[in-house]
């Protein structure tokens, strides 16, 4: 889901965070250069990571990610108190509307730039031409307040408790575990992230079609949880879910019972941690998933993968520092 700026009023760097992060989102929504994008990311995540008042670009290019280019803007931030490349971008009607029309969900960069050169720059003209949207684009422009207010722990585990009990009497072998930005502690969520396993679901049996997520959907609507689908497959569910007054995005994955904890180490995240999990992963000669752990044979081709009975049997077999999900937030 859509990234919000480390503003934390206890990072001392926060405005240099925040420009970054800013620019990062110009990067990879409007420039379209994922590249540019991450490296203003990890400036800024290096930044809110040091704790201490940077006061010079030099002093900033000591840090892990900080190289000659964002230390001279942080030199002209300081200096003059605001960057000009930045008041270009806001200044830029391209820029200004793929940022708006990105709020939507199911709008991305690449949809929203098609839709700016057809006309369409803002909410108000893009309600009046829902006929270029998909499904879901359609319910992301119906829900686009909604899905903007950020969801507190308390409510997340409402929806947790009704999940947890209506699965139980369906059946008591489901497992189900909240995992995305709430497991890793976060105080507010963007959705809610719903891994579900049952022991009848394994990796091995995978051929034959199961409904058995389409079954635990059809429950959860007749409960009035869930009240939209985005999209239903054999292993995912996106959609909406209602306990009070605002309508919340619900993401349901279930996976394969014997592949658990590869699941949830996936869809706990963040995303930008599972990539440098993976990454170190390829460089121990193995290959990680939302499945599996497979060593890397020297043909390229993966091997069988390796016996896991617990996330950190993974971080043990790649040899990568083991990490509590409250310390997976980068
Ligand atoms: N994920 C990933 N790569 C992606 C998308 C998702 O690895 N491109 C994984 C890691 C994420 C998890 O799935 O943490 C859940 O995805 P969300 O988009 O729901 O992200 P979060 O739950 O981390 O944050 P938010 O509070 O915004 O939902
Ligand atoms: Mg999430
Ligand atoms: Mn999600």
């Amino acid at each position: 889901s859509k990234r919000k700026a480390p503003s934390d009023s206890t990072n001392p760097n926060h405005d240099f965070c925040e420009f970054l992060i800013e620019l990062a989102d110009y990067e990879k929504n409007v420039a379209r250069n994922i590249y540019k994008s991450n490296a203003y990311r990890k400036a800024a995540s290096a930044l809110a990571k040091h704790g201490k008042r940077i006061k010079s670009g030099e002093e900033a290019q000591k840090l892990d990610g900080i190289g000659d280019k964002i230390s001279k803007k942080i030199d002209e931030f300081l200096e003059t108190g605001k960057l000009k490349k930045l008041d270009n971008i806001r200044n830029d009607d391209a820029s200004v509307s793929i940022k708006e029309l990105t709020r939507v969900s199911g709008i991305g960069p690449a949809k929203a730039k098609e839709l700016y050169d057809s006309g369409v720059t803002n909410i108000d003209i893009l309600l009046k031409n829902q006929d270029k949207l998909n499904h879901h684009q359609i319910l992301g422009l119906k829900y686009l307040n909604d899905f903007e207010e950020k969801i507190p722990r308390n409510e997340v585990i409402e929806v947790e408790q009704i999940i947890k009990k209506t699965l139980h009497n369906l059946d008591p072998k489901y497992k189900v575990t909240i995992c995305g930005s709430y497991r890793r502690g976060k105080e507010f969520s963007g959705d809610i992230d719903t891994l579900i396993s049952h022991p009848s679901f394994m990796s091995h049996g995978l051929k034959k079609k199961s409904d058995k997520l389409q079954v635990v959907v059809d429950i959860l609507k007749k409960n009035n949880l869930i009240t939209e689908t985005i999209s239903l497959g054999e292993a995912k569910f996106m959609g909406v879910c209602k306990v009070n007054r605002i309508s919340r995005r619900l993401d349901i994955r279930l996976n394969p019972y014997d592949q658990f904890y590869c699941a949830v180490l996936y869809f706990t995240g963040s995303d930008l941690f599972n990539k440098q999990m993976r990454e170190h992963a390829i460089n121990q000669g193995f290959t990680l998933n939302e499945y599996t752990l497979r060593p890397m044979g020297s043909t390229g081709i993966p091997g069988e993968p390796v016996e896991i009975t617990s996330e950190k049997d993974i971080f043990d077999y790649i040899d990568y520092p083991y990490k509590k999900p409250e310390e997976r937030n980068i």
